[in-house]
């Protein structure tokens, strides 16, 4: 078994559901793009409207400005794309100096009730492989992942070809 890190064929949720996806995650660890945004404390939340549009908003510690440490709070709107599990998502912050974008929201694997692993492509090379990643692992949790959920976090880390590049995500200052 050769680890293939074609974004093209990275395997995401089967039979994705939104509905049991929606409420509250937070951040556990956390793949860095290049010029990261959010740092820490970061919870996000997801609602589905009536007609099935799935919307989030997100805080979380940024630094703006080389120095101004605050509370980010952001706003996202998903497009739904051929795959239920692969979203387009397009968000912007509460305060005009925060980040705005437009990026691929994959969500790799979730139990709905503890953990999910997410992950986004910002820049494929020319061999198809990711030059420009971040990932989120999320848990029900603000403790952290269940033991019991490890494993198979690992392993997604891992068929993403990302193990060994997150770090943990602080609860500490809430936002
Ligand atoms: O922190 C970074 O360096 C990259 C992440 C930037 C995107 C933050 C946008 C948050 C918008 C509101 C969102 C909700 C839900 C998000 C879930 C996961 C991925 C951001």
């Amino acid at each position: 078994w050769a680890q293939d890190c074609q974004v093209d064929n990275i395997q995401v949720m089967q039979n994705f559901n939104r509905t049991k996806y929606a409420g509250t995650w937070y951040a556990v660890a956390k793949k860095d793009p290049v010029g990261l945004f959010l740092l820490d404390n970061i919870v996000a939340q997801f609602n589905i409207a009536e007609d099935g549009q799935m919307t989030a908003t997100a805080e979380g510690r940024v630094i703006i400005l080389q120095q101004w440490e605050l509370c980010a709070h952001m706003f996202a709107t998903f497009e739904d794309t051929y795959d239920p599990a692969k979203f387009k998502m397009k968000y912007w912050g509460a305060a005009a100096n925060l980040q705005t974008g437009y990026d691929d929201h994959w969500v790799i694997s979730t139990d709905y009730d503890n953990y999910a692993v997410h992950y986004a492509c910002r820049e494929k090379g020319y061999d198809g492989t990711c030059i420009d990643s971040y990932s989120f692992v999320f848990s029900r949790h603000p403790t952290g992942l269940r033991p019991e959920d490890q494993y198979i976090v690992t392993q997604k880390k891992q068929e993403i070809c990302l193990l060994g590049k997150y770090r943990r995500v602080q609860h500490n200052v809430l936002c």
